[in-house]
């Protein structure tokens, strides 16, 4: 409705502002109180940003306030408190996962921009419930590997859900462990985890019981199912599938295919073999202690982009790197073992690969 004369239109003016002068900082969203950290995830993540307090002179004002300069200067101070805490998403999502409150200041009688709040974001695989609905990384792994995490592992105690056995190895309650060849010869046996996964940096960690036979690997192998299965012998069990091993290799083929002798560590291709079912020899390295002496021993692979180094007991076996390797592709991740005229039980157990960030696995 219209005043009717100019003097009653200025009063009405008057009035408005004044009206929203007052309810302004009521009318302002006010974020209750300090975050309760229910079901906050580790504080590793978001962005936390520390408010600029009193940054600048010139505060931008809401707005929804209305007013900007033309705010009467004699109005009272409108904001009850000199800042408070502030959030602008969705009220539930407030104090979880990752979303957490913000400050904004108060100058010149108004409310800066509320800063260094997190708000919901879709979610994504980092470990970190981004979307604030109290469900980590929900849904950001394909049907094929569902799971989202920072490394793979299995102890062995019970048989694995998510290792593939094939040929002649399988899981023993008597360890317990992984049994990647009986004490038989010409066998070969291979264990898998089941979903390839991106590769560029990972630290593997296992340990392992020699008992006569060829020896054994730890290999990253691209023929696309968990289910290959190598050359027996002097192949581990890995020789001819494709991608790359880490061998612990206690029976000596010759050197023409690279082996030093019959105690040693080595970096093989398993692209194609070299002759009598052996894998391409990369890098190899007589070892320090008996590899093949029925005792445990603990190995420790660090994996960075194409360059490996190999821990035995502590001790520094071989540092070599991949030619050509190119970062990111996936890979899926297994032991292998054979057997030939040389035969023993060679087993697995306390196995772990752990990633520097989270992916699909
Ligand atoms: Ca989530
Ligand atoms: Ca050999």
């Amino acid at each position: 409705m219209l005043a009717s004369s100019p003097q009653a239109r200025r009063a009405a003016l008057v009035l408005l502002l004044g009206a929203l002068a007052g309810c302004g900082a009521r009318t302002m969203l006010l974020a209750g109180g300090s975050p309760s950290g229910t079901g906050g995830q580790g504080g590793s993540g978001g962005t936390p940003v520390t408010p600029s307090v009193g940054g600048g002179g010139s505060v931008p004002v809401d707005a929804s306030f209305g007013g900007g300069g033309a705010a009467p200067v004699d109005a009272a101070p409108l904001c009850p408190t000199p800042q408070e805490a502030c959030y602008t998403g969705p009220p539930a999502t407030l104090g979880v996962g990752v979303c957490k409150a913000g400050v904004r200041v108060c100058a010149d009688g108004v409310f800066g921009p509320c800063m260094g709040e997190v708000l919901p974001s879709p979610d994504v695989c980092n470990g970190l419930d981004n979307d604030c609905n109290g469900v980590l990384d929900q849904g950001t792994c394909s049907a094929l590997s569902e799971l989202c995490g920072n490394s793979i592992a299995t102890d062995l105690t019970t048989a694995p859900t998510q290792w593939v056995f094939n040929g002649s190895a399988s899981w023993s309650a008597a360890g317990p462990w992984a049994e990647l060849t009986p004490a038989v010869g010409a066998v070969s046996g291979t264990m898998i985890y089941e979903n390839p996964i991106v590769t560029d940096v990972f630290t593997a960690t296992f340990s392992f019981r020699i008992g006569g036979g060829d020896g054994l690997a730890f290999m990253i192998e691209d023929a696309g199912s968990a289910k290959e299965l190598g050359h027996d012998g002097g192949g581990m069990g890995v020789a001819g599938i494709g991608g790359y091993a880490v061998e612990l290799d206690t029976y000596d083929d010759g050197a023409a295919c690279g082996d030093p002798d019959g105690n040693h560590v080595g970096l093989d291709a398993l692209a194609m073999n070299c002759g009598m079912g052996l894998p391409v020899s990369l890098a190899a390295q007589t070892a320090s202690i008996n590899l093949g002496d029925q005792q445990p021993h603990e190995a420790v692979v660090q994996f960075d982009n194409g360059t490996v180094s190999v821990v035995v007991d502590g001790q520094g076996m071989l540092d070599a790197a991949i030619p050509g390797w190119t970062s990111g592709e996936a890979y899926y991740y297994g032991f292998g073992a054979g057997t030939g005229d040389a035969k023993g039980q060679q087993v697995v157990n306390s196995v772990s690969v752990q990633f520097p960030t989270y992916r699909c696995l």
